[in-house]
């Protein structure tokens, strides 16, 4: 009995999960909205980490990544550090249910110019460095719009045309996810995919 309502709770909650996704297609990759904890995407090959230029544990996606992955994530990221605005690195994932680790430095908005450019820069080193591990499936937070202060709608718009344009060099990346925080980050990314969708 206890399990019979178990489950059907269980049922209950991936059908509320799988309906807040949005899918779309940019050359041959999917592209897909989720909410959610990006140190929780298990079917993920890689996670991107919205880092700090030192690679070390902090707040917010940083925070929970480092968390949750083992202690050793930390010694992996130490010698690579430190990264500048735009830059990205690669690790394995231990502790972790993933194979890697993208860890890329967003701009600060307001201090580090030309933001969109960096911002979009993120995106495309991220993209470089899964294609050159050949990985199949990437997950994405909103970098750089917590602590570091960029407005949600400006950098869903450069997450997504960065993306779009990048996606017809992509030969191993077939799935793109975007793990939002919130709800209301999720509507604000959908409204920005569909205009630029048309
Ligand atoms: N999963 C998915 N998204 C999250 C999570 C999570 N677990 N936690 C927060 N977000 P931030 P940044 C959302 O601050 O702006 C750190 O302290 C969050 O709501 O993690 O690039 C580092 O050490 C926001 O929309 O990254 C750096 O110093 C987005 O993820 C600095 O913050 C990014 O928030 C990096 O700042």
């Amino acid at each position: 009995m206890y399990i019979f309502i178990y489950n059907a709770f269980y049922i209950e909650i991936c059908a509320r999960k799988r309906s807040k996704i949005m899918e779309t297609t940019f050359s041959n990759t999917k592209v897909e909205l989720v909410t959610g904890d990006i140190a929780s995407q298990d079917e993920i090959d890689a996670i991107v980490n919205a880092a700090n230029a030192e690679l070390r544990i902090g707040g917010g996606v940083a925070g929970a990544i480092h968390r949750k992955g083992d202690p050793e994530l930390t010694q992996l990221t130490r010698p690579l550090a430190p990264i500048k605005p735009g830059e990205a690195v690669i690790t394995e994932a231990p502790g972790l249910p993933n194979d890697y680790v993208i860890h890329c430095l967003g701009p600060v908005y307001g201090r580090d110019e030309p933001s969109g450019d960096l911002l979009a820069k993120c995106y495309k080193n991220a993209l470089y460095l899964a294609e050159k591990h050949e990985i199949n499936s990437i997950a994405f937070p909103a970098i750089s719009t917590g602590a570091f202060g960029y407005p949600m709608n400006d950098a869903a718009q450069i997450a997504f045309e960065t993306v779009k344009v990048e996606a017809h060099e992509l030969e191993f990346v077939k799935l793109i996810r975007f793990v939002l925080f919130s709800e209301d980050d999720l509507e604000l990314y959908k409204e920005v995919l569909n205009e630029i969708i048309g």
